[in-house]
């Protein structure tokens, strides 16, 4: 592969063995710190003390359910006005933005899935330097102070959450460089600028106006709130000497970085706050970063950064940037918790400093008993390059409310079709036909179960997306025709980058229409990729998008068939020749916005608008599964995300657990990572192990570099081909419970993976957990992760509960810490007692051969012996739930000795064949006997096996369908 194509110009395959010849790791000066992004130096040099700021409680103004106020910045005067909502759900919205911007700053769209409905704010109290107000019933109030500026909001009399308290709020207004203006203007110009700009010495507004803003500062009076922000009129002087520490910083109207310059039309615009939270000593959340799921402080080092970046061999434990962003984080404390979500795609950088940050755990016992310690706190502060300060505040008091207010902002993960949570097979890549059919005939050999077979971008004609090379894959629609008579599915790669190529219809078609983002000077922005030069379709552009999505139709992408999904990679975008391997941020978007304001959102509209495109194909009948690297707040509403370029290395096995719990907690519950590692050629034990874990990962796909040796499950040997095989039907069996929590998180916003702390949020052990976590709340897996490991520490939760090891149906009494013994075969997995699962255990070619097979009802009784579960039941593919109710979602109780089955959800009807084949009872007596009772039936008896030793029944044949209501009686 490694050749220069006909024209002379070097292949991927050149570009990438060079590139994989001279960096084994990431190379890190190609990314920047804080000290190398000019405005995160600015903003971090600014110290916690005293905030400049005032707010102007004159001006204060008060409708029903918001309140609006000037903030002043007594150092350079310039007017801000602060918006703050009450929103229903326990939220609160805060909004900063200049009063009268030199021309609109970029606010978020489309990630809000609705205009926040709002709830009552009113005013309780008032003196001279403070304002209270209330909050819907009045629990929570928000106490505003004037100067120096800053909220407090107290439930109750307890103070949970402050802004502005450090004083850090940063808001560079939009202005005039003086120089490069005074360059393009006559020396006459000049002078007359510079007599009108002695007469006014305030930001003008359309004709200055002696009586409004001129006076407004001389007294630091409120400017009218209705003022409209002045679109693009120039302001008439330079207010570059006023910021202070923003001038400092030699980049803060140019920056340079490595060869590249950025400059900056706009001049410095960023905007930055800090958060402090009273009693927390936990946060989590801002994903994406290969690190541990508790933040840790950043003082010291940089902080965590929000910035989609291509990170070539991404290195472990550290808060550098990745492919997605969601500006997410959670503080959780055992009274409460809480969520900040900072609305901004803008580069972001969050530092995080606590109080008790290193202090052993015998330094705050001694504190507490002295009681003399502090009250722990953690401060939160965002800084982000551009945009407005647009935050959301989420006051829990609970995880699942927490989960429930964010997902009510940004939307819930979509449920995608059941063969998207089935295994997938993937590589760069599956060279043509014949080795997709050897592969797919494989699995059958060996009696492995897969649904989906991947094709990566070699398989386009030259990297031409939407495109089959003629000579590897001359017949799609004849392949995709085999793979549908197998009853499974392909997955075709489409990138965003655009050949540039006059013979390529796609270039052709959104040149024509003017589809692509622009250089600062108009021209169509080019960038390098895998195709050689490229195009970037505008994302942003609803347009390009609904034309983006129509390519999708069966007739635009030719070959393509029903059974063929899309992947979307590289849409940070990833671009070889740009800064950081991305976008130049003075690269303009529709509207004129810069690529710097949206830069986090390019990814999160190219899934978008691909799935929407697979919608559009079925004419809205089909639920679409698109995969994306890239991704950002409300990504969740469009599929699956996995956590790119890993390695086969046993800490990158570890790590894809705290990396796919973040996402989760942030509403992306669907992720995974590839399982054997990306780079590098696993050893068997690791490449074991990692399906082992995958399994237990909501994306569970196998997938490698072009340059790793073939890793088929076959290909390491009757053992090992053995335990692969295991661990994969492993997951087939727990498709239904996989569905089931699919459908939850779809419903409620619940995350599918859970840190423990989600589910034993008073227990401080768990806080710091993440090597195990729970699926649902029924089961809890501590997945091997460690070369040679004889045994893990498996901490069971729960004052009082019991667990039991799903293999061994051994119970164990919580709270504990159990050292479990492994083996190569172990994937220590255990149910809740109080739960019911749903599996169906029989071994099939894919998820779709299993649609009508029986299940199986692993009952665990929980103390008091009871339990309880679900079960969610649709056709697994289109959205005939939503929009004809056909699905069912039943309800399963086991108290008294019965278990019932009725529904969870009246409104839904579906008709179907499965039955229930039997029912497993842990922690169960032998009874006497068992009986079956339907609606309008006689009861009838039913056959059981009962092992004294492990407390388990086994019911056999109830033979219900899983729609119908029944009882099982142990008498
Ligand atoms: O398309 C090739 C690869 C893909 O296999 C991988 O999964 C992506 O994360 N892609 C990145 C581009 C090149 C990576 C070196």
């Amino acid at each position: 592969m490694a050749e220069a194509d006909a024209s002379g110009r070097m292949t991927a395959a050149v570009w990438l063995t060079l590139l994989l010849a001279v960096v084994s790791a990431v190379d890190r000066s190609n990314f920047k710190t804080c000290d190398q992004s000019s405005f995160c130096k600015r903003q971090r040099n600014l110290k916690p003390g005293s905030s400049p700021y005032r707010a102007l409680l004159e001006s204060l103004q008060f409708s029903q359910d918001s309140m609006k106020i000037q903030l002043i910045n007594e150092a350079n005067k310039v007017p801000l006005l602060l918006e703050f909502y009450g929103l229903k759900g326990n939220m609160t919205r805060l909004r900063i933005n200049e009063l009268t911007p030199l021309k609109a700053r970029y606010e978020v769209p489309d990630v809000l899935v609705q205009d926040p409905p709002t709830t009552r704010l009113s005013v309780t109290g008032r003196d001279e330097n403070s304002v209270e107000l209330s909050l819907g019933d009045g629990i929570r109030k928000v106490i505003l102070t004037a100067k120096p500026f800053r909220m407090d909001l107290l439930v109750g009399w307890e103070l949970v959450l402050s802004v502005n308290s450090r004083g850090l709020l940063v808001f560079e207004h939009l202005r005039q460089r003086k120089d490069s203006f005074s360059d393009k203007v006559s020396s006459t110009v000049v002078s007359i600028w510079d007599s009108i700009k002695n007469l006014f010495s305030r930001t003008p507004t359309k004709e200055p106006d002696p009586d409004g803003a001129e006076a407004a500062e001389a007294s630091n009076a409120p400017l009218p709130l209705e003022e409209e922000p002045t679109e693009k009129t120039e302001q008439l002087e330079d207010t570059s000497k006023r910021e202070g520490e923003a001038e400092e910083d030699p980049g803060t109207w140019e920056e340079t970085f490595k060869t590249h310059t950025d400059r900056k039309p706009n001049g410095p615009t960023s905007v930055g706050l800090d958060f402090s939270f009273p009693g927390v000593e936990n946060v989590y959340g801002i994903p994406e970063h290969a690190d541990n799921l508790r933040l840790r402080t950043t003082e010291g080092g940089d902080p965590y950064r929000l910035y989609n970046l291509d990170v070539f061999q991404y290195e472990l434990y550290n808060p550098m940037a990745l492919y997605g962003s969601v500006p997410v984080l959670l503080a959780h404390s055992a009274q409460r918790t809480l969520g900040i979500f900072w609305l901004n795609a803008a580069e972001t950088w969050v530092d995080i400093t606590s109080n008790t940050a290193g202090k052993t755990l015998f330094g705050k016992m001694l504190d507490y008993i002295q009681g003399g310690g502090e009250t722990p706190q953690t401060d939160v502060r965002w800084m982000s390059e551009s945009g407005i300060i647009d935050v959301f505040l989420l006051l829990g008091p609970s995880p699942a409310d927490v989960f429930k207010q964010y997902t009510s902002l940004t939307g819930t993960q979509a449920l995608p079709p059941l063969f998207a949570l089935a295994y997938h097979q993937s590589r760069w890549n599956y060279n043509d036909e014949e080795d997709v059919n050897a592969v797919d005939n494989g699995f059958d050999e060996h009696d492995i179960p897969y649904d989906i077979i991947w094709l990566d971008i070699e398989h386009t004609d030259g990297k031409r997306y939407f495109t089959w090379d003629p000579n590897k894959f001359p017949h799609p629609r004849e392949m995709l025709q085999h793979l549908t008579a197998k009853r499974r599915k392909m997955v075709s790669i489409v990138d965003p980058h655009i050949k540039v190529d006059t013979g390529y219809r796609v270039h052709n078609e959104i040149r024509s229409r003017d589809f692509y983002v622009k250089t600062k000077d108009g021209n169509d922005y080019e960038g390098w990729c895998w195709p050689g030069s490229a195009g970037y379709p505008d994302f942003t552009n609803p347009q390009m998008r609904a034309w983006w999505s129509s390519m999708f139709a069966y007739d635009q992408y030719e070959g393509s068939t029903e059974n063929l999904y899309t992947w979307n990679d590289m849409n940070e975008p990833s671009i070889f020749n740009g800064p950081e391997v991305t976008m130049h941020k003075d690269a303009v978007h529709q509207g004129d916005w810069e690529h710097r304001d949206v830069h986090n959102l390019y990814g999160f509209y190219v899934q978008m608008a691909t799935a929407q495109g697979q919608e559009q194909r079925s004419g809205g009948v089909e639920r679409p599964f698109v995969l994306t690297r890239s991704f950002f707040a409300g990504s969740q509403r469009y599929g699956a995300v996995w956590t790119g370029d890993n390695s086969a290395e046993w800490d990158h096995l570890k790590i894809s657990i705290p990396m796919c719990l973040s996402l989760g907690l942030v509403g992306i519950s669907f992720c995974g990572a590839d399982v054997g590692g990306f780079f590098k050629n696993p050893e068997p034990e690791l490449l074991v192990r990692w399906y082992q874990v995958g399994a237990y990962q909501p994306f569970f796909r196998a997938h490698a570099h072009v340059d790793t040796t073939r890793r088929e499950p076959w290909l390491f040997g009757e053992e090992n081909k053995a335990l692969i095989r295991d661990a994969i039907r492993e997951r087939y069996a727990l498709l239904p419970f996989w569905y089931t929590l699919l459908y939850q998180s779809y419903r409620t916003g619940q995350p599918v993976m859970r840190p423990l702390w989600v589910e034993y949020p008073q227990d401080p052990t768990v806080y710091g957990i993440d090597d195990q976590y729970l699926l649902g709340d029924a089961l809890l897996v501590h997945p091997v992760t460690a070369q040679g490991a004889r045994g893990v520490q498996v901490y069971l939760p729960g004052k009082g509960a019991v667990w039991y090891d799903v293999h061994t149906h051994q119970k164990l009494h919580a709270p504990q810490t159990l050292y479990l013994t492994v083996t190569m075969s172990s994937i220590p997995v255990y149910q809740r007692g109080g739960s019911i699962v749903a599996r169906k255990e029989r071994v099939r070619r894919s998820s779709d051969c299993m649609q009508n097979d029986p299940y199986t009802l692993y009952v665990a009784l929980g103390p008091q012996g009871t339990a309880q579960g679900d079960l969610f039941v649709d056709d697994g593919h289109t959205y005939n739930f939503e929009t004809k109710g056909q699905y069912l979602h039943r309800l399963f109780r086991f108290s008294g000795n019965v278990l019932t089955a009725s529904t969870a959800d009246p409104k839904g009807s579906f008709e179907t064949l499965a039955w229930i084949e039997r029912v497993v009872i842990l922690g169960a007596g032998k009874p006497a006997a068992v009986f079956l009772k339907q609606d309008g039936a006689a009861e009838t008896r039913l056959d059981f096996t009962h092992e004294a030793e492990t407390s388990v029944l086994t019911v056999r044949k109830p033979a219900v369908n899983v729609g119908a209501d029944w009882s099982i009686s142990l008498r």
